[in-house]
């Protein structure tokens, strides 16, 4: 298996309407086939269409439309097609196609020209369309979506082949991680012009001292053209104009961005020619804050913060993993109103409306990678890890194709104020000398292209003496499930190998920590006293009883409860109809414990707590 890397001229830039820019979402109902021969490049269905269609929607995850157990579980090329009208006045302008995510494989041909291809299932990708389209016409495009996982991509994962009784060849995915391997066009499809001459990137940094911000631009643009910025407050005044690809702003008694006051100022960006006629124009929203790891805390504008919010994931009834403004803003107002001040994009990036929201809500955002199982377990690892790292099961393949949905993730989320650190990866296994090097490569290119901290998630049989990586990084994710994978049942001795665990990780590490994980399958409606598994009693005494350990530790800066809702897995006797950890359930309805939850986080408990 090749390197499915591909670093093309795109930009990373979430298509923006603007004088100068138009963009036309193709969301909405699509047609869809399953092709389990493969058959579908050879019968030229790219350009004649697909012949048997369905409809699906899009953007959303195909598996739960339908009540088909073939579509559900299905492994293998699925196809999508639509048509559309391009506008006359387009036709001088570059005309982009671009895809939010598609998981996991993608190709896409434009009246049967192939213009583009994507293995990365949670990044965007785009192709300039401009010579394939037609004017008159409609144009036709067709989209081949595959959905399996080799060790050379991330999340990894393997397809088992296995020769059933009766001859058939039965294909399944075997995969490390916890939750359910949903496919198809998950994000907003759009077309989207830019003029001939266009910014091609922007980076935009803040700094703030207390009192006055300071705002780094740096654009990417022909050297033929000026860059122009203008920025302006919330209300639109004009506060600072300047010339030039970077620049420099101080904002005297700035309004500093944080969750309590997510204030965002606006910054226009021109590119002029030499007469100053203007020949694009995009825009962004800027928070201007500064973040960073000092003195073992975790600090936002120069004062400590404790991080109080969920681990989450993309996932809702029918829609899967496929974005929907609903489910998200229902979930940030869920969080606000729980006292969160904080997420982590657990397992991979999330789509760009999120941390748009988060900008405008004021969310810290702990931002992770598509790393997950990088180990030999799956779903409850216990016991011993076998060696990935030192054995080659962790391929140069895979680390190209981290390092580069690594500077691919950082390219698309650097200029939003939400996004405060980098996750490079969760539960890996760094008890292997082997992963020093592999994760020393990772922390030299993010350093290269920003400065925000980076975390590493740990999985709770990592030994903190032991690990390779946690030394490398600024501050430590921690996931401890002691008293439901370790000593079901008995908190009492959960909670002492908890104390224990924090003591040796406090010991070993002069960083601070993150609890990136803590929680317990719980069935919404059952009660139970004293209290069980499984029974909403247990949850809030197993939160309960871990917050007075955390409370032990000046180090620890920031709890992140697992889960914030149900959400769906494969088929397994550890999960009932998925993983039931939801402070909420999959329908974004509370259990017991949010109201536990509630109470500490809207109380204060220590300085930036
Ligand atoms: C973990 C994983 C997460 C699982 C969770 C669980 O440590 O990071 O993906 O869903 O445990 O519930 O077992």
């Amino acid at each position: 298996m090749g390197t499915f890397i591909f670093k093309g001229a795109e930009t990373l830039l979430y298509p923006r309407m603007t004088e100068k820019r138009q963009k036309k979402p193709l969301d909405g109902v699509w047609k869809f086939q399953l092709d389990p021969s493969g058959k579908g490049v050879g019968e030229r269905w790219p350009s004649q269409g697909i012949p048997s269609p369905i409809h699906m929607p899009v953007p959303s995850s195909y598996n739960d439309i339908t009540t088909s157990e073939a579509i559900r579980d299905f492994l293998g090329d699925v196809w999508y097609e639509t048509s559309t009208y391009v506008p006359s006045e387009w036709m001088t302008e570059r005309i982009i196609l671009r895809f939010g995510a598609v998981a996991h494989h993608a190709k896409v041909w434009v009246n049967g020209h192939f213009v583009t291809e994507s293995h990365n299932g949670f990044l965007p990708f785009e192709a300039d369309v401009t010579p394939f389209v037609n004017e008159e016409k409609m144009n036709r495009i067709v989209v081949k979506v595959n959905n399996e996982l080799t060790w050379d991509m991330l999340p990894p994962g393997d397809v088992i082949e296995k020769v059933t009784e009766d001859g058939e060849i039965k294909r399944t995915l075997h995969q490390q991680h916890d939750f359910f391997n949903y496919a198809g066009i998950h994000r907003s499809v759009f077309l989207y012009t830019t003029p001939q001459t266009f910014i091609h990137s922007l980076n935009i940094g803040t700094d703030f001292n207390g009192e006055t911000g300071i705002i780094t631009g740096e654009s990417e643009s022909p050297p033929s053209a000026f860059v122009y910025y203008s920025l302006k407050d919330d209300q639109g005044e004009i506060i600072a104009e300047r010339h030039g690809a970077t620049t420099e702003i101080q904002v005297p008694e700035a309004e500093a961005w944080s969750p309590d006051n997510p204030y965002l100022y606006k910054l226009d960006v021109y590119l002029k020619d030499g007469e100053g006629t203007i020949l694009d124009h995009y825009y962004l929203n800027v928070g201007i804050r500064k973040i960073e790891v000092k003195d073992e805390q975790l600090l936002l504008n120069g004062s400590p913060i404790y991080l109080k919010g969920f681990g989450k994931h993309e996932d809702a009834v029918i829609r899967g993993k496929g974005y929907d403004p609903v489910t998200n803003l229902r979930d940030m107002y869920l969080m606000k109103e729980t006292g969160a001040n904080s997420f982590r994009t657990a397992h991979y990036p999330y789509a760009e409306e999120v941390l748009q929201l988060a900008d405008q809500l004021g969310f810290l955002v702990i931002d992770e990678t598509s790393a997950v199982g990088l180990l030999s377990q799956g779903v409850p690892a216990t016991g011993n890890l076998e060696p990935v790292f030192s054995n080659g099961k962790i391929s140069s393949h895979l680390k190209e194709y981290h390092l580069d949905t690594l500077q691919r993730l950082i390219e698309r989320d650097r200029n939003h104020p939400s996004v405060i650190m980098w996750s490079l990866s969760n539960e890996a296994s760094t008890m292997e000398p082997e992963a020093e090097v592999y994760y020393k490569d990772l922390v030299e290119l993010v350093r290269k292209l920003d400065d925000r901290p980076i975390m590493n998630v740990n999985l709770m049989l990592i030994e903190p003496e032991k690990c390779f990586v946690s030394k490398l990084v600024d501050i430590i994710g921690l996931n401890v499930y002691f008293g439901w994978y370790s000593t079901p049942g008995d908190l009492k001795a959960g909670t002492a190998e908890l104390r224990n665990y924090l003591e040796r990780w406090a010991k070993t590490h002069d960083k601070p920590i993150v609890i990136t994980e803590y929680g317990v399958d719980t069935m919404p409606g059952l009660h139970k006293v004293p209290a069980v598994m499984f029974s909403e009693e247990f949850q809030v005494q197993f939160l309960e009883k871990y917050h007075n350990v955390f409370d032990e530790f000046p180090k620890v800066v920031g709890e992140q409860v697992w889960n914030f809702a149900d959400f769906m897995t494969k088929q397994d006797t550890v999960r009932v109809d998925g993983n039931k950890k939801g402070i909420f359930t999959r329908d974004r309805q509370p259990k017991m414990a949010q109201y536990t939850l509630q109470k500490r986080w809207k109380s204060p408990l220590r300085e930036g707590k």
